[in-house]
């Protein structure tokens, strides 16, 4: 029987290439230049599966194919607010993600950006390199302790909870928790942590505030001016999540009248393209998307992959099926 054809949308770990290539009659793009949405909708009529990154927006443009080849996008990366899932459905086909094994490093990311923001690291860096640093002060760029302070988590799903474990355990902080759905008491106790109702009520009992919520349209704006206003004004934001969460213009304002602490980003909405204002901001820590950034999670992230493609193709049920 002839292999399925697969088509790689980006550059993946060299081992998980080979892979891929042993096992599948796979098309891997050398060059690493980002799909359009027409060559993502020539993919769909092609290929039996394709395997998209958050860079690949299938939207409902790039979906609108009569009778398309792919039966499975096995997506690498846990969240898929980049692919249109109700134009993916009227197709029947089969959505997968890559969770678990990119939990732990996508939570020290946030933990390196909540470090960061407080202790004011990337001001002292910016200073250092410029040739600005006049020597050691009792008052030179003092930040905020971190060990001790209440920390809000926004999404208790497997990121969240490993930044809790970190918070919790690390630096002995207090976990408050924002989920949709009710946390078992016994996952809660783990992390030492008490669920509030509604994100009204978390915002203005946190130190800090770490955004662990998929992205897309049910959560764009979720943090507005309103809910920036809600924030103690010493307070920190955190998003390793989608830049879409946070209304960007909102944050500027409040970063550039202080109405909040400072602010540390690994997303952006339209990412890689940045609002120009955040760039004027100093009590601002920007990362790019390195949050699952390690050979250990891309890797892992691509060996998932493949086990979700044999899964599909030898007639099981992908165990990361999402749809
Ligand atoms: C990935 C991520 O690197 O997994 C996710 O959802 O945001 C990142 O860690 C990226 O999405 C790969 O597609």
């Amino acid at each position: 029987m002839a292999k399925p054809k697969v088509l790689v949308t980006r550059r993946w770990p060299a081992a998980v290439e080979a892979q891929l290539s042993e096992k599948f009659d796979a098309v891997l793009n050398t060059n690493d230049v980002p799909l359009g949405e027409t060559e993502i909708q020539d993919a769909l009529k092609t290929y039996d599966a394709v395997l998209p990154t958050v860079t690949d927006k299938v939207s409902a443009r790039a979906l609108d194919v009569t009778k398309p080849q792919t039966k499975i996008l096995a997506n690498y990366g846990v969240g898929f607010s980049h692919i249109d899932m109700g134009r993916v459905a009227d197709h029947g086909m089969t959505v997968t993600n890559t969770p678990d094994v990119l939990s732990e490093c996508t939570a020290d990311i946030a933990m390196t950006l909540l470090l960061m923001v407080a202790r004011r690291a990337s001001e002292g860096e910016r200073e250092l390199r410029a040739g600005n640093w006049s020597g050691w002060r009792p008052t030179h760029l003092v930040g905020t302790k971190v060990s001790g302070k209440t920390i809000g988590i926004v999404g208790f799903g497997r990121i969240g909870q490993e930044m809790a474990r970190r918070a919790h355990h690390g630096f002995g902080m207090n976990v408050v928790v924002y989920n949709r759905s009710r946390v078992p008491e016994g996952v809660l106790a783990q992390y030492g942590a008490t669920q509030v109702d509604t994100l009204d009520e978390l915002m203005p009992l946190c130190d800090f505030v770490s955004l662990h919520c998929p992205g897309g349209t049910a959560n764009r704006h979720l943090i507005n001016t309103r809910r920036l206003n809600l924030m103690k004004p010493d307070a920190f934001l955190i998003n390793t999540a989608r830049g879409e969460v946070i209304d960007e213009l909102a944050l500027t304002r409040a970063l550039w009248f202080e109405t909040i602490g400072g602010a540390a980003l690994d997303v952006f909405d339209g990412e890689p393209n940045i609002n120009p204002e955040l760039l004027d901001c100093d009590n601002l820590v920007m990362l790019p998307h390195l949050g699952s950034a390690t050979r250990e999670a891309r890797e892992a992230m691509g060996f998932r992959v493949l086990d979700n493609l044999s899964d599909f193709f030898e007639g099981r049920t992908p165990r990361d099926r999402v749809n």
